[in-house]
């Protein structure tokens, strides 16, 4: 029987994002492998990010955008949480829609990577890499409370 304690994600949609769905579908995701995840909704304030993500310290902080801002938001959203030194061993991943086309937010991932997100998921292998990282960071998490 499973006994060791599940990741935990906390989720979020960027500042100026008020769609849902994405989030709703993003928590099942995670859900569905083995997550516990607690989604702030839709248009969260990077401060909130930082004070739920301070509060429980995450094992990944996702962030999920569709609105075609979302590379310009999920600036302010980094800066925010590298901000913090307690967060600084955190995973932040981001995935949906960054931009108005695939090209473009493809185009702006090395930007975001560089800007201290460790993972920018976009285009039809988003899910697939997203559930890999899940598995990744799932198994370090394990590994360092062995
Ligand atoms: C429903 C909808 C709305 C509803 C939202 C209701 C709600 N409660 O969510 C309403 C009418 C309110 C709305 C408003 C707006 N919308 Co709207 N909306 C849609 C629509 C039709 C469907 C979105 C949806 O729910 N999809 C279902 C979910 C499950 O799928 P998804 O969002 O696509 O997410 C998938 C992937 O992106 C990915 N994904 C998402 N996040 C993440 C995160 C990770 C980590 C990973 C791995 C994957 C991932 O996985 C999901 C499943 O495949 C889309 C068009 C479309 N057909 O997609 C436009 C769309 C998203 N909207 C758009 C826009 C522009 C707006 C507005 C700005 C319009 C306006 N001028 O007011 C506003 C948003 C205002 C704001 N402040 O954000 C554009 C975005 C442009 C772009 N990115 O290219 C779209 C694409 C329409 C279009 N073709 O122009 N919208």
């Amino acid at each position: 029987m499973e006994t060791r304690p599940k990741p935990r994600a906390v989720l979020a949609g960027t500042p100026s994002d008020s769609h849902t769905w994405n989030l709703l579908f993003v928590q099942l995701l995670l859900e569905e492998n083995g997550w516990t995840v607690h989604n702030l909704g839709a248009c969260v304030p990077p401060a909130m990010l930082v004070d739920e993500a301070l509060r429980t310290i995450p094992d990944l902080i996702v962030l999920s955008t569709v609105n075609g801002h979302g590379a310009q938001d999920a600036r302010q959203v980094i800066a925010a949480l590298r901000a913090e030194h307690a967060l600084a061993e955190v995973p932040v991943s981001i995935g949906g829609k960054l931009c108005v086309s695939e090209d473009r937010s493809r185009d702006a991932a090395p930007g975001l990577l560089a800007a201290g997100y460790d993972a920018v998921l976009v285009g039809d292998t988003a899910v697939p890499d997203f559930q890999k990282l899940l598995a990744r960071v799932a198994a370090q998490r394990y590994a360092r409370r062995a």
